[in-house]
Formats: C-alpha cells, sequence, structure tokens
C-alpha cells in the first residue's frame, strides 16, 4: 500500500490555536485555516500536520483528548473539518493528524468510568495502583512537575500520568485499549486523513515492575524507564498490522528517549511499524542538569555531529525527518539563529537547512515569516501549563524570580504558541476579538504583510528554495556528506547523486568566515545574498552551490 511519497514530502505544522481566528471568538479555528488556505499552498508545501483539534478541556492545550470522535467546538465542526480536508485535498496538499494515545483526559468518558469502582469494566484502561508507604506506588515525576502519580481517595489507589494529573496514562497492556486506538484510527482514515504525528509514542509500553528512579532528573528516569518499554515494538507492528498497512499514509512518531541507535527499529524498512521520527536530541541538547529551563550553551560542531549520526545511523534503511522548531521549543531564528541584527539571514540561513539537509522538511507555522520568540514581563500573560508550572514551583522553592522570567523567556513553550502575525492592524490580523495568548508586540514590524512587500522578503525565500527542492531530486535522495565536521562557524555539506552534486554553505556566525575549501568547480546558484565572494561567506550567509561539469 506504502508508496513512499512522504519522502518528497514537504510539511507545514500547524498549531490551530493560534493560526487564524475567524469567529472573534480569540481562538484560532478550522475556518480561519480555510481562509488562509491559499497562503499555505503558495508557500508550496504539501502535507500539513495539523496539532490535536479534538473535544478537550484543553489543560496541556489540546494534548488531554476528552472525545477521540469529535472536533472541539472552539475549532469549528465535523463539516469545517471535512471541508478543510477536502480543500486541501483538491490542492493537492495532504493532512495528518495529531494522535494522542499515550494518555487521554482525566474528562474522557473512559477514566470518568474508570475510577469509579475497582472491577469497572474501564477500570484497566488505565494505570491504577496501590501506594506504598502512605505515598505513590513509586518515586516517578511526571514531565511537567510534581509525581508521575496521582491518588484517588474514592478507591484508595493511585493512578498513574506521565504528564499532568488531567493526562492519565492510558493502559496499552489491556488488548481492548489497543483495539479502540485502531478503531478510533481507522475512523480518521476512512475519512480521507493521509497519517498521523505520534505523540510520545515512545513511552506508551510500561516497565511493569513500576521500579523506583535511583537519581533525582526526569530525563534519566524518561529514558531508563519510561521511553522503549518491552512491548514497544510488538504494539507498533500491531497497529500496523491492523490499521496503517491498509492505506496508503505516513507516520511520524515523536518521543523522548528514541536515540539514533534506536531509530531503526522505529522506522527501518522491514519493520512495518513508522515511516520517520522527530527526533528530539537536538531539541533536549540544551538541557542542563536541571532540566529544560537550565539551559546550557551548544556549539555548531555538535550541532553538525547529532546530524552526521542521525544520517549514519538511519543509512538507507530509515529516513529522517528534519525540523528546528514545533509548538514544544523555541523559535528556531531565536535559538540557533539571530533574532536581532541577522534575523533575515539567520532565518533564511536556517531554512536553507531545513530544506536542502537530506530528510522530510518540517516547517513550524510563523517560522517562514521569521517569527522569533517572545518575552512577556508578567506571568499573567502566560498560558503554558509548563511554564506555570514551573513558575510555581520556583516561587515554592523562594527561588530568584527574575531569573526564572529569564529562563522563561528563552525556553518556554509560549515563544511559539503567541498568534501569527498576518499584518500590522492589531492583534496582528490574528482576531478581531481578544487573543486567547497575546500577540508578540514585535507584530508591528514582524508580519506576514510586511514581509511580503519587503524587498528581503523571508517568505519568497521560502517559496523559492521550496520550488528549487521540488525541481531537483537530489535534495531528496542524494546523499548526504558533511564536509566541515569540525569547523566552528561554517556547515558546509554535500548532497550528491549520479546526475548531480550540490555544495550547501552556511555561516552560522555574525562574522565573515573564510572558507577553508577550494570551491572553483561550483557555481552559486541561490544565495540569502546578492553578491557572491567565492572565497568567503558574510554572517549567517547561506549559498547552495552546483558542480559544473
Ligand atoms: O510532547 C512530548 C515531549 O517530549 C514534550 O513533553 C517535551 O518534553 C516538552 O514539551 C518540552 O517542554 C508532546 C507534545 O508535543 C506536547 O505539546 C505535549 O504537552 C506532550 O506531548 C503531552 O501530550
Ligand atoms: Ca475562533
Amino acid at each position: 500500500m506504502n508508496t513512499n511519497w512522504w519522502k518528497n514530502a514537504i510539511m507545514y505544522q500547524i498549531y490551530p490555536r493560534s493560526f487564524k481566528d475567524s469567529n472573534g471568538d480569540g481562538i484560532g479555528d478550522i475556518c480561519g485555516i480555510i481562509e488562509k488556505i491559499d497562503y499555505i499552498a503558495d508557500l508550496g508545501v504539501d502535507l500539513i500536520w495539523l496539532g490535536p483539534v479534538y473535544e478537550s478541556p484543553n489543560d496541556d492545550n489540546g494534548y488531554d483528548i476528552s472525545d477521540y470522535y469529535k472536533i472541539h467546538p472552539e475549532f469549528g465542526t465535523m463539516d469545517d473539518f471535512q471541508e478543510l480536508l477536502s480543500q486541501l485535498h483538491d490542492r493537492g496538499i495532504r493532512l495528518i493528524m495529531d494522535l494522542v494515545v499515550n494518555h487521554s483526559s482525566d474528562e474522557h468518558r473512559w477514566f470518568e468510568e474508570s475510577r469509579k469502582s475497582k472491577d469497572n469494566p474501564y477500570r484497566d484502561y488505565y494505570i491504577w495502583k496501590d501506594g506504598k508507604h502512605g505515598g505513590p506506588p513509586n518515586n516517578w515525576q511526571a514531565f511537567f512537575g510534581g509525581p508521575a502519580w496521582e491518588y484517588d481517595e474514592h478507591t484508595d489507589q493511585w493512578y498513574h500520568h506521565l504528564f499532568t494529573v488531567k493526562q492519565p496514562d492510558l493502559n496499552w497492556e489491556n488488548p481492548k485499549v489497543r483495539e479502540e486506538v485502531y478503531s478510533m484510527m481507522r475512523y480518521w482514515l476512512d475519512m480521507g486523513v493521509d497519517g498521523f504525528r505520534m505523540d510520545v509514542i515512545s513511552l506508551i509500553s510500561k516497565r511493569l515492575e513500576y521500579a523506583d528512579t535511583p537519581v533525582d532528573n526526569l530525563m534519566y528516569q524518561v529514558n531508563n524507564y519510561n521511553a522503549n518499554g518491552p512491548r514497544i515494538h510488538e504494539f507498533l507492528q500491531e497497529m500496523n498490522r491492523e490499521v496503517l498497512s491498509k492505506y496508503d499514509i505516513m507516520t511520524v512518531g515523536e518521543g523522548p528517549g528514541i536515540t539514533k541507535e534506536l531509530a531503526n527499529l522505529y522506522i527501518g524498512k522491514d519493520r512495518n511499524e513508522l515511516n520517520m521520527l522527530f527526533q528530539l536530541e537536538l531539541m533536549f541538547m540544551d538541557n542542563g542538569p536541571g532540566g529544560k529551563f537550565d539551559k546550557q550553551e551548544i556549539n555548531l560542531e555538535d550541532f553538525k555531529k547529532l546530524f552526521r549520526e542521525w544520517d549514519e545511523a538511519v543509512g538507507d534503511q530509515g529516513w529522517n525527518n528534519i525540523f528546528l522548531d514545533n509548538h514544544d521549543f523555541p523559535r528556531m531564528v531565536s535559538r540557533f539563529g539571530n533574532d536581532d541584527n541577522y534575523r533575515y539571514e539567520a532565518a533564511t540561513l536556517l531554512a536553507t537547512f531545513l530544506l536542502t539537509m537530506k530528510g522530510t522538511p518540517c516547517i513550524y507555522q510563523g517560522s517562514e515569516i521569521g517569527m522569533t520568540n517572545v518575552a512577556f514581563e508578567s506571568i499573567e500573560d502566560y498560558r503554558d501549563i509548563e511554564t506555570i508550572h514551573y513558575w510555581e514551583e520556583s516561587l515554592a522553592n523562594n527561588a530568584d524570580m527574575g531569573d526564572v522570567m529569564r529562563r522563561i523567556h528563552i525556553q518556554g513553550r509560549d515563544n511559539v504558541r503567541t498568534p501569527i502575525q498576518w499584518n500590522d492592524s492589531e492583534h496582528g490580523g490574528f482576531t478581531s476579538g481578544t487573543p486567547w495568548i497575546k500577540v508578540n508586540p514585535n507584530y508591528s514590524s514582524i508580519n506576514v504583510e510586511a514581509d511580503q512587500s519587503s524587498d528581503k522578503s523571508i517568505l519568497k525565500f521560502y517559496k523559492k528554495l521550496i520550488a528549487l527542492r521540488k525541481a531537483n531530486p537530489t535534495f531528496v535522495l542524494g546523499s548526504f556528506d558533511d564536509l566541515l565536521p569540525d569547523h566552528e562557524q561554517l556547515y558546509i555539506f554535500e548532497r550528491k547523486d549520479e546526475h548531480d552534486s550540490y555544495l550547501i554553505a552556511l555561516n552560522f556566525s555574525d562574522e565573515t568566515v573564510i572558507i577553508p575549501m577550494d570551491l572553483g568547480s561550483y557555481v552559486s546558484i541561490f544565495s540569502n545574498y546578492e553578491e557572491y565572494i567565492e572565497s568567503n561567506l558574510r554572517p549567517w550567509q547561506a549559498n547552495i552551490l552546483k558542480k559544473v561539469t
């Protein structure tokens, strides 16, 4: 069934709450996406990953689902969803949905039943345990703070939750749970959806000993006690056999703890599991001993090493996805580039990397106009549960709150969740009402309209680059070779097949840097600077060169 179309695809991630509000309630919605459908089509992308639009109490912005078969009314109706799907398909654009099945909402009917009594038929849909010494069953922490267990007085047991208390983990050991998930997947696929992005799929198989972790560190716990559990591949192969293999669709798995060594167990050609992964190693690389808000500097050598090693590890057995930001991590131009005096150059350089590196690229909404991180002064303006938990925990620990706020500005998830800046009218043209989260104040200068009419248009650069990629299969299937692995500022790599050879030359710095290579046999075909000087790269210059034969 699977025709591998997803290798050629160019993905675009829509975070629906923040894309476009059509009815003035301040929340982005499906009709808003339909309003902007030509904007998406003009960009040239051909695969949309739509963040969760299912019914949800929104404890974690839709990653807590209370009904997998319903569209949340704040996003619109099922008719709106089908209209979006068909309008996208008319334009040759596919759509994948978020599949969030490590946990549901505590307001899902299954959980409401499950907590009623120990012999309720839904009891085993979730993970219930007796406490130990008057406390939780083990010492695991939850992702957004606090223990990974919540006490329920009614039946005097604890339920397991790796995320918030409103996101109880589903019990995949129970075959009924798996059958429910597969039926639900068939429902959406039969409607014409083109696949799934699988949320924290690495966490679904639990280690049934529920042993204490000896180290007080969330990532250590996740990697050693939660991710890649004993039955993960059995479950994914079953899912593939029962559902995925019956449709011409694509799947991309997400989840912590999937290292490059384990990657092909999930995506290897002969494995019959998933098609590709969002590797999170880069996203976690700057996390210090204190976790994500304890940011450490990462250097370009480490960045390059990671992509080199993932390419080698995946080889011709698997397929990578390439992304530099999404709804969970800071804006790429702020994190890996320069969002100040070289914003245009850095945003276009990172675009060049995304779209010429080997793997299916994924562009996060707003990054195509170089949107940046935001720095709200007051915690009142933040919405993300992770950020709010971190703030409250820090307050309780008498932390230096100025420092805490600085860390939120750098690493918080709301950096990427502010509304798309469409124009310079109030709220950036996102809504006629009051937006659910404030628009980044820089909207008056950074917005789609201003970008389009600028002679330094990031959007136009993306469009041209996407067209270039589509016209040259070498960028998709050609080999990848890192030519300067040890250089501190330059990233120069080659993409090559039997027809063509390209060099992608990127200067990840604020300085002009001499190229320590002879590029005499190449001509520059694409750049974010007007003039091309063979011997050096200006600050954040990106050049694509083609070998002359
Ligand atoms: O994220 C999984 C994941 O690994 C994140 O928890 C990540 O560690 C965190 O966002 C870093 O701050 C997925 C979704 O993408 C995220 O939005 C959800 O909150 C989470 O799962 C729970 O469903
Ligand atoms: Ca709305």
